[in-house]
């Protein structure tokens, strides 16, 4: 049963003590209609990543989906994913974290030797017309205040790098982001801005894997709907995010 989560957003809250997966009832709202609702629960059974991977959601996440009905077109849904990776970089630094986003949704924490540990992932799936999204799901799973042995190799969370946090307050700065970011009113083309503020994947080399091909190169810039521009040996090549399977730095 939903309880009162107690949280202050511009979105109604759902909290579920425990769920298969926050988008999966995510999505119901959505195909009931509804708008602006955000799924949170504190453990997840059947946490999916992309492309059927499985996210491990034990008990002291953060995770979360919000349901939007942007009127926008499907091309610019990108940037949704965008935004909802700046809310957590910044939540993140505020807590106190050194948080980076790789491109496209991965929110990351440098380690001491520089090796990067995956504090954050975003799945973000929507229904809609060539013209139109009719929904659009945001799922946003941060691993909070769970101890870092229980995930998978790496990953890191909130609790190991500085420490259990209050997770009312994180999401609250979370969704207030994603909502200054995209709500009503706002131009997109500023996510973009964001982004490179917090963007570790810039001036890297880095190998795309897309389904038809293997872009590699040096990262230089993040464009309109949040592809990446890489600077290869024949010149430059735009890599969509919808198309990335992997990015690994080089
Ligand atoms: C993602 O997939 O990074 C998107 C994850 C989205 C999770 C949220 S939680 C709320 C909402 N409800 C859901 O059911 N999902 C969303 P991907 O880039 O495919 O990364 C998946 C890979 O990350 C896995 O194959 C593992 O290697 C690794 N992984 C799994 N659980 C992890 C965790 N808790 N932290 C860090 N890495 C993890």
């Amino acid at each position: 049963a939903a309880l009162a989560f107690g949280l202050e957003a511009p979105y109604n809250i759902e909290y579920e003590a425990q769920v298969a997966s926050t988008n999966d009832r995510a999505r119901e709202h959505a195909e009931e209609g509804a708008a602006d609702v955000v799924v949170v629960a504190d453990e997840q059974t059947g946490g999916r990543g992309r492309l059927d991977r499985e996210w491990t959601a034990p008990s002291g996440g953060v995770w979360a989906s919000l349901v939007l009905r942007p009127e926008r077109p499907p091309a610019a849904v990108p940037m949704y994913t965008l935004a909802a990776a700046v809310a957590v970089a910044r939540a993140a630094r505020g807590a106190g974290v050194n948080a980076s986003i790789k491109w496209p949704n991965d929110v990351l924490v440098a380690g001491p030797d520089s090796e990067e540990a995956k504090l954050c992932g975003i799945l973000t799936e929507m229904e809609g017309e060539a013209d139109r999204v009719s929904w659009l799901v945001i799922g946003v799973g941060v691993n909070a205040n769970i101890d870092r042995k229980t995930l998978p190799a790496g990953a890191t969370s909130l609790r190991a790098e500085v420490g259990d946090v209050d997770r009312r307050r994180f999401l609250q700065r979370v969704l207030g982001g994603v909502h200054d970011l995209t709500g009503e009113g706002a131009d997109l083309r500023a996510v973009l801005d964001a982004w490179r503020e917090y963007a570790s994947t810039l001036g890297r080399r880095v190998r795309v894997e897309t389904p038809r091909r293997v872009v590699e190169g040096r990262a230089v810039d993040v464009q309109f709907p949040g592809s990446l521009i890489v600077e290869t040996d024949n010149g430059e090549r735009v890599v969509h995010a919808g198309d990335c399977e992997h990015l690994r730095p080089t």
